[in-house]
């Protein structure tokens, strides 16, 4: 028998059962069924949200540092759980080992820095233009957060929304990914054993298109946190924003690296051989595009070109393997497709493209490495996310030309220049128009601790994680209050 992994409302765990379960495969071996799931309805959506906003009139008043005793508590058991975790990760999302405990890691790293949150939430105090008079700003809790999470960083991005809105006073209903639910429920489970009280945080298993949506949709809500498609997010923005609702979005990517002639070489295939195919392409900050000034091209790509196709590709819980397979055979046929599509526009397939069949691959969701060669930037597959391990390398005879090429898509989350020019890689800092920008260093990787997100189709809204404008600013509202103590009618602005 399966094991049974639960929706979580009114801190009461529930497997409702209108609808046949959902059943979460491990993608490289799909004999290997790690449990089933309920498939919610959007009247277990309603329940959640109910719980959701009875738990906020407690919660709001729990001092901020009571709280985020809850939170260090939580991060210290993820640090005592972080090798079972890591390995689930691994098991239900594919990818190695290693970042399936990176996965974690980053979780740990935001419980942490939440829980000191707890002692900083900070407003301003500036003097006032009267006499007998302070002006303050202050922050509040919102309400209740609806969460939407994706697959490729199961429990890190939980982790993301729930713990700034933990801390902040909010309480929230998750509905993760349902291709990775177990890693979702195994990180609830543990807020929960660090002693949330119940309906701080709720948790229901479903489809986007139902639960998703009733969520999002839902009066109650007062904000909506997604990360996913620029598709689904558009969507919910527009729902958001006609009803005044706070929304912080993070969507695709198209991510570029500027390889200049100056450049280490070496560091910039490494950096380049880790973004691209890292996590097996399935990060909204992979890159998918990597420019390269004409005087190293012809180097650079026989030496990327060699250095993919050595990759060791396999199941990431077993050693030796440099790249796991994709999340489910949708996404590996969605991949493949955009292989065609790619071949049709006329681009040249160095290496790779093909689904890895026989053996042990025939269990799972494996593709080569893949890199495409004579891209323009009018291509689908230069402009579309395609979020697998498909690359496009362009050639680039000068610097204007790469960072033009560089900002040539939709997208704006994340780029990189690799060169050893110190005023070059200023100017790129300047130029290159996403929310992240990375000097001599790949494009994925970004730490907690200052804020996370994109420019133009990349995200709207709020941004996530860390620092000055991160996700403290999505989960609070910022009131002002005058306190007057001269007794008597004082008028700003008016002179008398
Ligand atoms: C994502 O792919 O949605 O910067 C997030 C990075 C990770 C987060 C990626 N820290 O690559």
């Amino acid at each position: 028998m399966a094991e049974r992994f639960k929706n979580l409302v009114a801190g009461r765990w529930e497997f409702p059962d209108e609808n046949p379960p959902i059943e979460s495969l491990n993608p490289a071996n799909t004999s290997d069924l790690i449990g089933i799931v309920p498939e919610s309805t959007p009247e277990d959506v309603d329940r959640a949200v109910k719980s959701a906003r009875d738990a906020f009139s407690g919660w709001r008043l729990v001092p901020p540092p009571r709280r985020a005793e809850i939170l260090f508590r939580a991060a210290e058991l993820l640090v005592r759980n972080k090798q079972g975790l890591g390995e689930l990760v691994t098991r239900e999302m594919g990818k190695l080992l290693k970042e399936g405990l990176g996965d974690v890691q980053e979780a740990i790293d935001m419980a942490y820095y939440m829980a000191g949150e707890g002692r900083r939430l900070t407003g301003e105090t500036v003097p006032s233009e009267l006499p007998d008079k302070d002006c303050k700003s202050v922050r509040v809790s919102i309400g209740v957060f609806g969460l939407i999470t994706p697959w490729n960083f199961p429990i890190a991005i939980p982790a993301w929304k729930i713990l700034p809105a933990l801390v902040a006073g909010n309480t929230v209903v998750l509905k993760p990914s349902s291709h990775t639910p177990v890693c979702a429920t195994r990180f609830v489970e543990v807020l929960m054993e660090a002693g949330l009280p119940p309906g701080v945080v709720n948790l229901v298993h479903g489809r986007g298109e139902t639960v998703g949506r009733e969520l999002a949709e839902h009066p109650l809500v007062d904000g909506v946190s997604f990360t996913g498609s620029t598709k689904v997010g558009e969507g919910i923005i527009r729902s958001c924003v006609g009803v005044g609702k706070e929304v912080s979005c993070e969507m695709g990517g198209k991510n570029p690296i500027v390889v200049m002639d100056d450049a280490d070489l070496e560091l910039a295939l490494e950096g380049s051989l880790w973004a691209a195919f890292g996590t097996t392409g399935q990060r909204c900050t992979a890159a998918s595009r990597l420019i390269v000034h004409t005087e190293v091209y012809d180097t650079f790509l026989a030496e990327f070109t060699r250095k993919a196709t050595s990759m060791r590709i396999g199941d990431g819980l077993t050693e030796d393997v440099d790249m796991g397979p994709l999340v489910n055979e949708s996404q590996l046929g969605r991949v493949l497709e955009y292989v065609k599509i790619g071949i049709e526009e006329g681009a040249s397939l160095t290496t790779g493209g093909n689904r890895l069949t026989g053996g042990r691959f025939d269990r799972g969701y494996f593709m080569e490495p893949t890199i495409f060669t004579d891209v323009t930037p009018q291509m689908r597959i230069a402009s579309e996310e395609i979020f697998g391990p498909v690359v496009s390398v362009f050639r680039a005879t000068s610097f204007e030309e790469a960072i033009g090429l560089a900002n040539s898509t939709d997208y704006g989350l994340s780029s990189s220049i690799y060169t050893g020019d110190v005023n070059l890689s200023a100017i790129a800092e300047r130029e290159l128009d996403s929310g992240l920008v990375y000097i001599n260093a790949p494009t994925i990787g970004a730490e907690i601790q200052l804020p996370f997100g994109g420019m133009k189709k990349s995200g709207s809204g709020h941004k996530e994680a860390g620092g000055k404008g991160g996700a403290i600013d999505m989960f609070t509202r910022i009131k002002v209050v005058y306190r007057d103590f001269s007794g008597k009618l004082q008028k700003a602005q008016i002179k008398e």
